[in-house]
């Protein structure tokens, strides 16, 4: 089934926020933000912007009924800065006017002073000053220190990843109605509509059941709309309530990106040690994570960081732990992956060191330390269902090493200023919320008298195709053609509670319930047939739209059996609730079962160094990804391009600069350079590991949104080759992106 949005798409009609039809008492708003990174506000002025024609009004934290709070994990987040602020681009007031451009010349008329303050940039230096945002966590497995004198090979260093901007195409935005009884419809480009409507409520001080969130889709997410969407919204719900009319606030893309937060920039210190036949004995690292200044959902993360500290591998002695650092930057945030490509990037970092003082490949280490069944995580969880030895014989199968890193030698001999490398990058991803009581999600099916179906979920579409997904869902479980389904915007008054779109577990939570629903009116309508034939139901199936008695198609159509049992006052509604079974975590001994299952995979990725300019390109990159029984293959190998590029786009050339005043000097396209369709790999190569699936995905189709990204982490150890084989005397850091000054650096470096 195709996306059932593409036409839609293609032809510019599908609807975001800025495409809403508004009423013609819309106001627009525009954030007025903080232009240093710490210090007091000692005074504003807002007269003279007060005084500009069209001008409406200026809100600040004094006008706020509720609390000024928006922190959802810890509260130490404020709407509207009230006596300090903590980074650039943090919001102090809100602008009101007749248009967005009136709006925008108010704001620069607003007069402020501040007593500025030294900000902490530096994560070394925020963890010395102890500027932390939660107590650090910690993963143990046996005994790390007893562990190191078994180990003939140890070694340490250190492993930095950078940042990464969502680069959403649709900015941050939304659009607040008030209605009658202080009650407020909002439209938000936003993973988590309850979180929106929550904290809403929260900051206007009214309840959850006076908000109306409604979300048709959004133009990407990535993880920076799973919290960051809801400041904005708040801010035009605010607005709305206090005027009494419609408020827009779109975020322009320089605003956007210089006030949100972005992928966390990862230091990591590390000590790994192995035996003679290179089983890794014990790893040890400390990672220091750059929350920004606030904890938006830097605690969810850093537990993310932890659970994939050794991604593929079994390792006997483990000892991680994280600091979640509190710097004067905008508070980071989700991002595809979660903590987790960062952590996956240090252990791969720290094989390939190995690899590379033992002078053997990186692949041998990977091989012999893969997780086998009945392996034990360190965070306690015992492996089953492991699929790393399948994928990486069918890798073989496929692709022959061997013959492959020869092809790489035999270029590398014949070419002077060309120069290639090639990785192997295995992953292991857990599916499901690592905070357990997440994994929940509720469907309403309403089948029509006319036979047309309509489902609400709690699942966000942001261009993954979920909404896809679900039609499928309800298609396959009430034979009934696709066609005759709807999905309808996601609105937490139809669908309450819900999750946010996020951790890869969308599809599998809200398909779920959308299957539980449908089976219910299944067995309603076949209950129907049952006495309409006046047979036993164990007789009746739908299928293709008939219903067939003893497996003979009877010339009862889907829609004459859904008017008679409407006839016969039957529901034809149904709602659906699932929540994963099994799953459990103890904070308190950092141990549990909290992944439904895993998926794994392996890339093979090939690149060729030009070594005149140190620029490069990827050649290819060669996929044997665990779908387990995939439910549409070409969605899915959407999802799997679309997080391969941006995976290889956050360690070449995506690179977050701020200043030492905490100024992001990387603000606009310009100076942040994305992958674009010259960048990409020149070949993707995906083939579908011939896998078990899991009861606990849907379908058996497994999560697919964010295990692929850390695919694109081998492009990082394929250039870094290509380098060492042209400049032998190139030592390798392990600092993240690569970009092409750096490559050149390595190209010419002496020793
Ligand atoms: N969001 C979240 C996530 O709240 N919890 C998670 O475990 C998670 N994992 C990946 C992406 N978003
Ligand atoms: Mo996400 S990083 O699944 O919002």
């Amino acid at each position: 089934m195709k996306n059932i949005d593409s036409n839609n798409h293609v032809q510019g009609k599908s609807i975001f926020i800025d495409d809403i039809t508004v009423s013609q008492n819309s106001l627009y708003a525009v954030p007025f933000c903080s232009t240093i990174a710490n210090g007091k506000i000692l005074s504003i002025n807002l007269s003279e912007a007060l005084k500009l024609v069209g001008v409406i009004d200026i809100f600040t934290h004094n006008d706020i009924p509720g609390e000024n709070q928006i922190g959802a994990i810890i509260q130490d987040e404020e709407l509207l800065a009230e006596k300090a602020v903590h980074f650039i681009g943090q919001p102090i007031a809100i602008v009101v006017a007749e248009t967005e451009l009136i709006a925008i010349k108010a704001r620069e008329l607003i007069q402020i002073d501040y007593d500025e303050l030294e900000p902490i940039t530096d994560v070394r230096i925020a963890k010395k000053k102890n500027s932390l945002i939660a107590p650090p966590r910690k993963f143990e497995l046996g005994n790390t220190d007893s562990a190191w004198e078994n180990c003939p090979f140890v070694y340490t260093g250190t492993v930095k990843s950078g940042g990464q901007e969502h680069l959403y195409l649709e900015t941050q935005g939304s659009y607040a109605i008030p209605l009658e009884n202080g009650n407020i419809k909002i439209f938000s480009s936003t993973q988590g509509p309850t979180v929106v409507q929550k904290i809403g409520a929260k900051v206007l001080g009214i309840s959850m059941n006076n908000i109306e969130v409604d979300v048709t889709r959004l133009g990407g997410g990535f993880g920076g709309k799973e919290d960051q969407a809801t400041p904005w919204a708040v801010m035009a719900m605010l607005s709305a309530h206090k005027l009494n009319k419609p408020v827009k606030l779109v975020l322009s893309r320089y605003d956007d990106m210089y006030m949100t937060g972005k992928r966390h920039p990862y230091e990591t210190d590390y000590k790994i040690g192995l035996s003679e036949d290179l089983k890794i004995i014990a790893f040890e690292a400390e990672y220091l994570q750059n929350a920004g200044a606030a904890a938006d959902l830097s605690p969810a993360i850093t537990e993310r960081t932890l659970f994939h500290s050794t991604n593929s591998y079994f390792i006997p002695n483990v000892k991680a732990t994280v600091y979640s650092c509190k710097t004067n930057l905008p508070p980071n945030t989700a991002f595809r992956g979660f903590g987790a490509p960062q952590s996956i990037f240090v252990i791969e970092s720290a094989i390939k060191n190995v690899a590379n003082q033992l002078n053997i490949p990186a692949r041998e280490i990977q091989e012999i330390n893969f997780l086998k069944e009945k392996d034990e995580f360190p965070y306690g969880q015992i492996v089953s269902d492991v699929e790393l030895q399948s994928i990486w014989q069918t890798a073989h199968n496929n692709f022959n090493f061997y013959d492959l890193e020869k092809s790489v030698c035999d270029f590398n001999d014949e070419n002077d200023l060309n120069k290639r490398g090639v990785s192997f990058i295995p992953i292991t991803f857990g599916i499901s919320f690592t905070n357990t009581m997440m994994n929940h999600a509720r469907s309403l099916v309403h089948i029509y008298q006319d036979g047309s179906i309509g489902i609400s979920t709690g699942a966000v579409e942001m261009g993954q195709s979920v909404n896809t997904k679900m039609i499928q869902v309800a298609s396959n479980v009430l034979s009934v053609n696709t066609d005759r389904i709807k999905i309808e915007s996601t609105n937490t008054t139809r669908v309450a509670n819900t999750s946010p779109s996020a951790a890869s577990s969308t599809a599998d939570l809200n398909g779920k319930a959308v299957e539980i629903a449908c089976k219910a009116l299944l067995t309603r309508l076949v209950g129907i047939a049952g006495q309409i034939l006046s047979t036993e139901v164990e007789d009746i199936n739908i299928h293709n739209e008939y219903v067939f008695h003893k497996n003979k198609k009877t010339n009862i159509k889907w829609e004459e059996l859904v008017w008679e049992a409407f006839t016969r006052r039957i529901n034809l509604s149904e709602s659906g609730h699932y929540f994963t079974p099994e799953i459990n975590f103890d904070k308190n001994i950092e141990k549990g079962h909290p992944f439904a299952y895993h998926v794994y995979g392996v890339a093979i990725t090939t690149v060729t160094v030009d070594c005149l300019r140190g620029n490069y390109e990827i050649e290819s990159v060669k996929i044997i990804h665990d779908f387990g029984k995939s439910m549409n293959q070409e969605i899915d190998n959407g999802q799997i391009e679309g997080a391969l590029v941006q995976g290889i786009g956050w360690v070449t050339m995506e690179e977050i600069v701020f200043d030492d005043k905490g100024t992001l000097q990387s603000k606009a396209l310009s100076t942040y350079k994305v992958p674009d369709l010259y960048s990409a790999p020149k070949s993707i190569q995906i083939v579908p590991l011939d896998g078990r699936g899991s009861d606990k995905a849907i379908l058996k189709s497994k999560a697919v949104g964010e295990p692929p990204f850390i695919y694109g982490i081998g492009s990082f150890f394929a250039i870094q080759d290509a380098i060492s084989v042209f400049n032998p005397d190139y030592i390798p850091k392990y600092e993240a992106p690569m970009t092409p000054e750096k490559v050149l650096l390595g190209l010419y470096q002496k020793k």
